[in-house]
């Protein structure tokens, strides 16, 4: 192990947890990850993906070389074709012709130069980011309300409420430390409510007095009520808004006009009157509040209202700019501050500046040297791909987003993107649903490999540090923009290092920033002097750093000032607008797309860790018991689920956290593990009309049976080729690949196109057990290779499929035994082996079966007795919601009617089913 640990920055959520890593094999990049228990976002906690960081950084997968037309080529080649395309393009159709969108994982050294490039030095603001997608409503209600986008709070504001409402956040899941640090400021401080506002049932429930299952997209509503309770039961701060703000008369009346009855408000919300009066009571009574929202507001058609219908509750009441108090936006990507603070969205101009400010444009020509500056907002990321779909853009240059993923109507994106006259991928990895349309493809150096810095989402400035040295011939993004604009001819790109572009950027945050005369909020001056040394020690920080604030700057607003023109924040009048698409009756349910634990995006990382894939390893969509009823559904069985816009298939996943008329479905699958598991194709491209961000949480939606011919489940050593069968997912074991394959045609030779695919037509036959029941129609299939596992198929027409958890575990077998072999086609475990079940803990792999078998056999009470007993649940704390409620669930089961009881299971040969040995 080397002797010192690096010190760098969880690449994936907002929360910017500290790593220690220590490199054990540069060569082989392999890696041990620690939280660094200095850090002050996470004091050495690690959630379960950024523990398994270690896992992601290999070279499987890479995009090595710059490639064009599918062909490698070696740098100088790609810059200087890039280079030359756009010149042209501009030259004959003018500088809105081209188009950048980027995304919330870059670097801010690499946003920066990007960012400069286009707004500064093309000419046009065309230059927009996944952050749309995310944050962008955030950005209008902040801007709208305190003339910045300034987030107000931090983490320890959690910790010091008397009251933290979630509304529209699973943090359980998204923002698992900062949930960690919700649920020891509530063992700590017992007082301490916690309200959740999730119209499901989510793991952030676990440590909420209250849920209120609100009726999809009601918030805005509920605020609204929020206020009128406030000024109808005298818990109004008036000498605060008297001196602080302005226009609350009317945001008042406004929010009366919708909002004076609370019973109809309680109704319309779909939530119980005593809760929400419980709610209300806690907000005006307590001192202390804070507010966290994120997706379920912010990817609304009224996203940007429905968070200043928050903030206008936290104005009111004088519940912000004090410890523990403040509407607090919870940034999804680890640097979507970072793209915000240069300017990465269309309608931004760096360093908190505007584009329609022609004093702004000014000053920022005079410091970029330049006098092209874009002076009108570009195009929003909808507006992107629609324009290039129109033919007004003609190129188009994608930085670490897989927009065929993530947004919504996915379909026609791809259209879009075939057609595009010249499409560009930077990305690290080699094949992404996005990266395979490009003409020109550009390998990015990744987490592990990137120098720079990042935004967390309380405005704290941490370093991401290099472990080892850029794969193949990746490069980093800011090296890559910089060398493309000086080849278009552009002075200003001489960038050694990302410190120099990073002081650059602080210069450009204090340049003619005055704060003695309202000044902008967004000012790291102090950071601007630092040489390559300091730059490389800088520990985190929150900004504003300035020569008067060294050591950063917790929280704002605490003197009452907004940067505003009148200094004043101000209260918004807001008339709560349903979701664009209400349910119809031909799609009569509401489609909600979010996130999962284990996952990241759309997967190009967190499914290289085998141990992030046993979670929820498949598409799935969630349901009510009523609705599944309803609409002929079976748990476990495949369902079809289809918008206006599009279709897909998933896994039923029936359960009572939905809300009847509501499914959830994860954002996650690509078409690179799954045949149809995308739900971008499936989600409306509805956008709020301020911020454009997407409203992905309600899409009317109806949903079926899709009732397969036969299904299959195969785990083998050898991925899979496969591409004739109409459903299929890949996920990543320990040591294996699993497949779940589906179709609805029959298929007269499945035996042997079964074990035409898995063995590849060369399996010796000394090597393979098989089964096979015509009557039935189970066909079943096991290959060993020096008495290890290979491969094994189960292949069914109506009947079941084993577990895989017993199965998967004989991949981890040097060999073997003779019982095993026996078993093996049954898929059961023999007597005295164990079939942990799904994976519940990720960090120490335990399964669901286990646990249920310890709380049964050990009398396990609590889940700290799990943890002694299993480990379970003592890594990273993620799985302690399910493990609640296995607890819970475990006392109820008869332990005769667990599958791991090994008396319940007949061997296979004692079945009626006429086995034989194949000879071929
Ligand atoms: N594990 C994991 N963590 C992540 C990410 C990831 O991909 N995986 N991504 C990161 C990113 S970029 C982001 S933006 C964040 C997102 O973090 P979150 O916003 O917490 O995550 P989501 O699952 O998108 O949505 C949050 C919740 O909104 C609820 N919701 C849907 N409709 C409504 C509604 O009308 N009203 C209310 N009140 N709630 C509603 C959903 O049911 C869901 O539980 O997560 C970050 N963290
Ligand atoms: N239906 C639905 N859709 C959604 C959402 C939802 O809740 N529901 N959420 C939306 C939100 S909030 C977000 S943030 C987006 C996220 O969606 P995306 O941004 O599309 O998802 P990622 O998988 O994070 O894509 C990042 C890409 O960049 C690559 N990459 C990683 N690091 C680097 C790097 O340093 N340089 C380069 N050049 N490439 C890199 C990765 O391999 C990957 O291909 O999805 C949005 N879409
Ligand atoms: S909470 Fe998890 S994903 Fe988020 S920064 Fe921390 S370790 Fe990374
Ligand atoms: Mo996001």
């Amino acid at each position: 192990m080397s002797k010192t640990a690096i010190k760098t920055t969880c690449p994936y959520c907002g929360v910017g947890c500290g790593i220690e890593a220590r490199v054990l094999d540069a060569e082989n990049h392999v890696v041990n990850i620690a939280g660094d228990p200095q850090h002050p976002s996470n004091f050495g906690r690690l959630c379960s993906k950024g523990a398994a960081l270690g896992d992601t950084v290999g070279l499987e997968g890479r995009l090595l070389y710059p490639e064009i037309d599918g062909r490698r080529v070696d740098w100088p080649t790609a810059l200087d074709r890039i280079a030359a395309k756009f010149n042209a393009i501009i030259a004959e159709h003018g500088p809105d012709a081209v188009a950048f969108y980027v995304s919330g994982q870059l670097l801010t050294e690499d946003y920066y130069v990007a960012n400069k490039l286009m707004k500064g030095f093309i000419g046009s603001a065309n230059i927009d980011t996944n952050s749309r997608l995310c944050m962008s409503s955030a950005v209008v209600g902040y801007k709208r309300a305190f003339g910045a986008d300034a987030v107000p709070c931090n983490f320890e504001d959690l910790e010091r409420a008397d009251l933290i409402v979630l509304v529209g956040s699973n943090a359980a899941w998204c923002h698992p430390i900062a949930f960690q640090r919700m649920r020891q400021a509530k063992i700590d401080n017992p007082a301490l409510k916690i309200v959740l506002i999730d119209p499901r049932q989510t793991s952030s429930c676990d440590i909420a007095d209250r849920h209120l299952a609100i009726k999809p997209g009601m918030d805005g509503l509920l605020f609204n009520g929020l206020l009128v309770y406030l000024a109808d039961t005298g818990a109004l701060d008036q000498d605060y808004i008297e001196r602080h703000c302005e226009g609350f008369a009317e945001a008042l009346a406004t929010a009366r006009a919708s909002a004076a009855d609370f019973t109809v408000l309680a109704n319309r919300c779909g939530v119980a009157a005593h809760d929400l009066a419980q709610l209300f009571a806690w907000f005006a009574g307590l001192d202390k509040v804070v507010t966290v929202y994120s997706q379920g507001i912010n990817q609304s058609s009224s996203g940007s209202d429905k968070c200043n219908a928050i903030i206008n509750c936290h104005l009111a009441s004088g519940k912000i700019g004090k410890p523990g108090c403040g509407p607090f936006s919870f940034t999804g990507q680890p640097n979507a501050m970072g793209g915000r603070e240069v300017g990465g969205l269309a309608n931004m101009l760096a360093a908190h500046m505007d584009l329609e400010n022609p004093a702004h444009v000014d000053r920022v020509a005079r410091f970029w040297q330049t006098d092209s500056v874009a002076r009108k907002p570009g195009l929003k990321a909808v507006e992107i791909f629609d324009a290039i779909a129109d033919g007004r853009i003609k190129a188009l240059w994608i930085m670490a987003t897989n927009p065929v993923v993530s947004m919504p109507d996915a379909a026609k994106v791809i259209e879009a993107l075939k057609q595009c006259e010249f499409l560009l991928v930077s990305d690290c990895i080699a094949n992404t649903d996005t990266v395979e349309l490009a003409h020109v493809k550009l390998p990015a150096t990744g987490w592990s490999e990137k120098d720079g810095t990042v935004t967390n989402l309380e405005r704290r400035i941490s370093r991401q540090r290099p472990l080892f040295q850029p794969s193949g011939e990746a490069k980093p993004d800011w090296w890559i923009v910089s060398q493309v604009a000086k080849r278009m001819g552009f002075a200003g790109f001489d960038y050694r290092n990302s410190a120099e572009i990073f002081k650059e950027h602080a210069a450009l945050s204090g340049f003619e920033n005055d704060a003695a005369q309202g000044g902008r909020d967004f000012d790291i001056s102090g950071l601007a002097t630092l040489d390559q040394a300091q730059f490389d020690a800088l520990v985190p920080i929150q900004w504003p750093v300035t020569s008067k604030t060294q050591g950063g700057t917790a929280r704002l607003f605490e003197d009452g000032r907004f940067f505003t023109d009148t200094g004043k924040a101000r209260f918004i009048a807001l008339e709560p607008r349903a979701p664009m698409h209400a349910p119809t009756p031909d799609y009569p349910l509401v489609l909600n797309t979010g996130r999962i634990r284990d996952q990241w995006h759309t997967m190009t990382r967190t499914a290289l860790s085998a141990k992030l894939n046993q979670h929820k390893p498949e598409p799935f969509v969630e349901i009510h018991p009523q609705d599944a009823l309803r609409w002929g559904l079976k748990a476990n069985a495949l369902a079809r689920i289809e918008s206006r816009w599009g279709g897909m298939l998933a896994r039923v996943d029936v359960s009572e956290a939905q809300q009847p008329g509501s499914v959830f479905v994860p954002m996650h699958w690509t078409a690179q593990l799954s045949s149809h598991g995308r739900v971008g194709a499936v989600v409306n491209p509805v956008v709020d009309p301020l911020s454009g961000q997407p409203e992905s949480k309600q899409t009317p939606v109806r949903i079926a049976a899709w009732a397969p011919c036969w299904q299959a489940m195969v785990l083998t050593k050898m991925p899979l080729d496969i591409d004739d069968c109409e459903y299929h997912v890949k996920i990543r074991g320990h040591g294996f690949w699993r497949y779940h394959l589906a179709d609805q045609s029959q298929r007269p030779d499945l035996p042997a196109w079964g074990r035409g695919i898995v063995g590849r037509g060369s399996v010796k036959p000394n090597d393979c057990v098989e089964y096979l029941d015509l009557a039935a129609g189970d066909y079943r299939f096991a290959e060993m290779r020096d008495q290890t596992l290979h491969a094994c198929m189960f292949i069914t027409h109506n009947g079941e499929l084993p577990d895989p958890g017993w199965l998967a575990s004989l991949f981890g077998k040097p060999r073997l035994t003779r019982k095993e072999r026996f078993n093996l086609l049954s898929g059961v475990p023999p007597q005295g082996e164990i079939d942990s079940g799904k994976t519940i803990c990720s960090c120490f792999n335990v399964g669901e079966k286990t646990i249920v078998q310890a709380i049964q056999t050990r009398h396990l009470n609590c889940v700290t007795d799990i943890g002694n007993c299993l480990h379970a649940g003592t890594g990273c704390g993620s799985c302690l919601p399910e493990l609640k409620s296995i607890l819970a669930h475990a006392k109820t089961i008869d332990p005769a009617s667990l599958p791991i009881q090994p008396t319940q299971i007949p061997p296979a040969s004692e079945g009626k089913e006429e086995a034989f040995f194949s000879g071929q």
